[in-house]
């Protein structure tokens, strides 16, 4: 719902949630689940969120949440279970059956569509969305009367008032940098490559993801339905897009994904979207500053390899809507581990996206080639090599 602002300029409620992505609204949904009211406020249209192309894999624990809070209608009509992935290097492809060596399996199901079907029960639910908002600033965050200040599209200034704020304003929020820098402690990897990304209007050419080891550089075979596909080829950094014909990108996914061996052809169609992504490793600690509390890639950003960012947005708030419906209620225990047990699985995700990142990705070093080649067969030939892959691409479970 998107309020009306006349004469209101002050608004009481129990949570401020800054950033209506996958990670704010899933908190507001989780939040009424527990009967706490919350407020969202977004610098964007709810059109433009929704229409953001990004993730496409849900890992279980996020498929199960869903789920269990009555979000899953779309997906589990829609969306398309996959038991696993294949790699590959030039010659080879060998298929990981997530299934059988962890009992767990992965979804394809796009950012998008999850946006959609939050905005939907939100709205029915007749959540308090502020869209289009600027200047969002916070304030009093040590005391126990936070609170989130903004100027309304109609350009009156408005203050929400709250128990708890949470900061869900992704990389380019102001939450991360309210955290006083003589508290807040970084890290940072920033790699040599970004990815070119294409979604296209053709049936996929495979059915479960395809991660490409190629001499000229990684590619990706992903997918949204029976009839869009996603593709990503390893770029330079700063490489203009313009660089990249759409005959330039298949040529390159052709040799990369191996079309023409063993009988595998890459069908192409019609581009209708074309970006270039960089890609970097970053976490912020702690994760919780006063009565503010960072979730998503407000706090973290990992690289997509390992299909994570935001499947780690939804373990974040998963932990956090708990915790802050106790801080509400006066118990603080859940709120003051929040910080240490979200890192947790934040490093462990951390870890996995820059290791297959590593593995993937050609440096133009001989040396790294080979290392790379030798653990792509150690992985696709050693069942617990296979396992440890398995484990942290379908997701390990929410509280780990
Ligand atoms: P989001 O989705 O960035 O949402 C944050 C929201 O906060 C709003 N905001 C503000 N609101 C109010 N006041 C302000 N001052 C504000 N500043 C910002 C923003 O408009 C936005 O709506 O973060 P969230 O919710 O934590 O969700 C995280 C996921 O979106 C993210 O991890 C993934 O999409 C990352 N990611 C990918 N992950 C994958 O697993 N696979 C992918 O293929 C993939 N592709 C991508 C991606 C992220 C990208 N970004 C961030 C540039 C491709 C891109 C381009
Ligand atoms: C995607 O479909 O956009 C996608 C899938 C897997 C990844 C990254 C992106 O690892």
């Amino acid at each position: 719902m998107t309020a009306t602002l006349t004469t209101m300029d002050e608004v009481r409620t129990q949570v401020a949630i800054i950033g209506a992505g996958p990670a704010g609204m899933v908190l507001s949904h989780l939040l009424a689940a527990e009967g706490i009211e919350s407020v969202v406020v977004e610098t964007r249209t709810e059109a433009y969120v929704a229409s953001r192309i990004r993730a496409g894999i849900l890992e279980q624990s996020t498929v199960d949440l869903l789920r269990a809070n009555g979000l899953g209608g779309r997906l589990d009509a829609e969306g398309h279970q996959h038991r696993g992935i294949y790699l590959q290097w030039p010659g080879e492809r060998h298929h990981l059956d997530f299934v059988d060596l962890t009992g767990r399996s992965v979804w394809v199901y796009g950012q998008t569509e999850v946006q959609k079907d939050l905005v939907a029960a939100r709205h029915a639910a007749g959540q308090q969305v502020f869209y289009e908002v600027a200047d969002t600033a916070l304030h009093d965050l040590s005391s126990d009367r936070p609170s989130v200040t903004f100027t309304s599209p109609s350009g009156s200034s408005v203050r929400v008032v709250a128990d708890a704020i949470a900061g869900c304003d992704g990389s380019f929020g102001p939450s991360r940098g309210a955290v006083p820098e003589s508290v807040r402690q970084s890290w940072e990897r920033l790699y040599p490559y970004s990815w070119l990304g294409i979604l296209a209007n053709v049936a996929p050419s495979t059915d479960e993801l395809i991660y490409a080891w190629h001499p000229d550089g990684f590619a990706l075979h992903s997918m949204r339905s029976d009839t869009v596909s996603r593709f990503y080829v390893q770029v330079p950094n700063d490489t203009p897009i313009g660089e990249w014909s759409d005959d330039r990108v298949w040529e390159a996914l052709a040799i990369r994904l191996g079309h023409g061996q063993d009988g595998w052809s890459l069908e192409t169609g019609p581009v209708t979207s074309r970006a270039v992504l960089p890609m970097r490793s970053f976490v912020a600690s702690p994760m919780r500053h006063g009565r503010l509390f960072l979730a998503g890639d407000a706090a973290h950003i990992v690289p997509p390899t390992g299909a994570k960012g935001l499947n780690l947005a939804v373990a974040d708030v998963a932990l956090l809507a708990p915790a802050l419906a106790g801080l509400v209620r006066g118990s603080s225990a859940l709120a003051d581990a929040y910080s240490d047990t979200a890192l947790r699985r934040v490093w462990r995700c951390t870890h996995f996206s820059w290791w297959m990142t590593s593995m993937l990705h050609t440096s133009g070093d001989p040396f790294d080639a080979e290392l790379q080649l030798s653990q792509l067969r150690w992985v696709c030939s050693s069942d617990a090599g296979a396992t440890g892959l398995a484990e942290n691409y379908a997701g390990l479970p929410i509280g780990f």
